[in-house]
């Protein structure tokens, strides 16, 4: 018996100790009643208090991280320690990125190489707090123009060339999703503005362009509103209608070319109220102007720049 580890014995949940013997007992061998009795020596006493002491503070740690004693009482000594290295682990990483959110504040940061670099070593979440960061020292407009735009171009770039993977640029088209959607929904959606609609037409799956024009609307005080994206022209004619919306944003990237959505533009020009505005952004949207040009109020934006001058100048 001595010099038996204790970590073999973890689930005492009983010890009785007088001068020559111990008791031990299990949860199973207390109910009935058959506990161990083993005769020690008075050093095992302590030997079987300091092991005691030891678990008490693993139960304590395991309690403090949100367990349940009825759900880790019964735990052997290692799955404890785990238990409480895990939780121990996680807060000492949210200390950290706490710990940056001060060192850095007011900081000159270069939030787009930190970005990058967050990607290459594939901790999206770094990134979200990096945004969020870059937000609140620099705000919306800066984080557009000269973060997330460059960031994206980047990760096209580094795609072409084989430098990143297609999930990579996945999970960041996820997470700027996310990110400029919840910009959207904490700005002013149920305000006095008017509506702006953003989407994008049938067969355009690149979103992140009418997002940030969703995003850059709720902070300039429109009630900003977002569909999916690759809409159907008559879905797009029906909700601006149903929302009295001011304007549709369109945001048109790839493909150039698409006889498609030349006709589904033109129908939706047909659809839309006279008075509504159509403002079309994204790379290919060069292409289609020849469908657009004529029709109702329609203007061409380049950037987020120009689409914050033509918000700031049409609110009411
Ligand atoms: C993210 C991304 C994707 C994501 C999209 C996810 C999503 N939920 O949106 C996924 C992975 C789905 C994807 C798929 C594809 N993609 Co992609 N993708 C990109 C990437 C990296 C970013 C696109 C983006 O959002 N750009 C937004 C901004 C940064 O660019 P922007 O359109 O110019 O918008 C700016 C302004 O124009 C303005 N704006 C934009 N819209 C609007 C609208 C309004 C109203 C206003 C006011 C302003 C405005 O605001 C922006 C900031 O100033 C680009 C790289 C790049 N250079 O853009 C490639 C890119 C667009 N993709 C490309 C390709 C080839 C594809 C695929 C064909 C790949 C494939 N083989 O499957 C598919 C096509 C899918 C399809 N059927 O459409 C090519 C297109 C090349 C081309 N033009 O010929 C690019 C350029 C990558 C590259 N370098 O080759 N892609």
């Amino acid at each position: 018996m001595w010099g038996v580890g204790f970590g073999h014995v973890s689930h005492i949940i009983n010890l009785q100790v007088n001068n020559s013997w111990t008791k031990l007992c299990t949860s199973q061998s207390f109910m009935d009643n058959s506990c161990t009795t083993i005769p020690c020596q008075p050093f095992v006493h302590v030997y079987f208090i300091l092991y005691l002491v030891s678990r008490l503070n693993l139960l304590r740690r395991a309690v403090e991280s949100g367990w349940r004693i009825g759900d880790v009482s019964a735990r052997s000594d290692d799955d404890l320690a785990e238990l409480v290295a895990d939780h121990e682990r996680a807060l000492t990483e949210r200390a950290v990125v706490a710990g940056n959110t001060n060192r850095f504040k007011g900081s000159d940061r270069d939030y787009l190489h930190e970005c990058l670099e967050a990607i290459d070593a594939m901790d999206i979440s770094l990134m979200e707090t990096l945004l969020t960061l870059a937000e609140m020292e620099q705000g919306l407009p800066e984080v557009l123009d000269n973060l997330v735009s460059p960031l994206l171009i980047e990760i096209g770039l580094q795609w072409e060339k084989g430098e990143n993977t297609i999930g990579q640029e996945h999970m960041v088209s996820a997470a700027l999703r996310h990110y400029l959607d919840s910009v959207r929904a904490r700005g002013n959606v149920n305000g006095n503005g008017p509506t702006l609609l953003s989407t994008t037409p049938t067969g355009q799956n690149h979103e992140l362009g009418a997002l940030m024009t969703a995003a850059t609307a709720a902070t300039l005080g429109s009630k900003s509103k977002y569909m999916n994206p690759n809409t159907p022209a008559t879905e797009i004619a029906w909700v601006a209608r149903a929302l009295n919306a001011r304007a549709v944003a369109l945001s048109i990237v790839y493909p150039v070319n698409d006889a498609v959505l030349y006709s589904e533009l033109r129908h939706l020009t047909e659809l839309l109220p006279a008075d509504t505005y159509l403002l079309v952004g994204g790379s290919a949207a060069a292409a289609y102007k020849s469908v657009l040009q004529d029709a109702g109020p329609c203007v061409f934006l380049n950037n987020q720049k120009e689409a914050r001058a033509f918000l700031a100048s049409h609110r009411d």
